[in-house]
């Protein structure tokens, strides 16, 4: 399989928290390389844009007051099969569901504070990516 590259945030919670760097240490001993970086807090003009698809569900307003509140570290993964293996790595949507040692029930707190977010498909990896790395901020 050709390398795939996929979108990954540490969500307000766990950079709070005070878990970007085991979060990267999970990511880089996996074998995942990390190709794009940056620490920022999204507006929720922003957040509206990137969860397009969650907009006008009932979790969304708290989606979204959730994803503003603090400041995310934005991350381009790049690996064979990355977009399946970054979700492996998180771990269930739930904590309560993930997998034991997963990144989500590690660090997750509940359905709508669980730490990570990685793209689930191809086409949603490279909306997301574009949406927040330019060409020259992916090496
Ligand atoms: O791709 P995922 O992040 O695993 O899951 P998703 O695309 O179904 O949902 C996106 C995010 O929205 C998820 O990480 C947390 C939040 N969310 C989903 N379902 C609920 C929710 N938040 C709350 N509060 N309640 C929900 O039922």
């Amino acid at each position: 399989m050709a390398l795939e590259r996929t979108f990954a945030i540490v969500k307000p919670d766990a950079v709070k928290d005070g878990h970007i760097g085991e979060i990267i240490s999970a990511i880089e001993q996996s074998g995942l390389k990390i190709v794009g970086l940056k620490l920022t807090r999204l507006t929720p003009a922003i957040c509206q844009g990137f969860y397009h698809e969650h907009v006008g569900k009932g979790f969304y307003a708290e989606l979204e007051a959730f994803m503003t509140e603090g400041p995310v570290a934005l991350m381009v993964l790049e690996g064979e099969n990355a977009i399946l293996r970054w979700r492996d790595l998180m771990g269930a949507t739930n904590p309560a569901n993930a997998a034991e040692g997963s990144l989500r029930k590690r660090f997750g707190a509940n359905i709508g504070r669980n730490a990570t977010h990685g793209s689930d498909k191809p086409e949603s990896a490279q909306f997301e990516v574009s949406y927040f790395f330019n060409a020259f901020e992916q090496f």
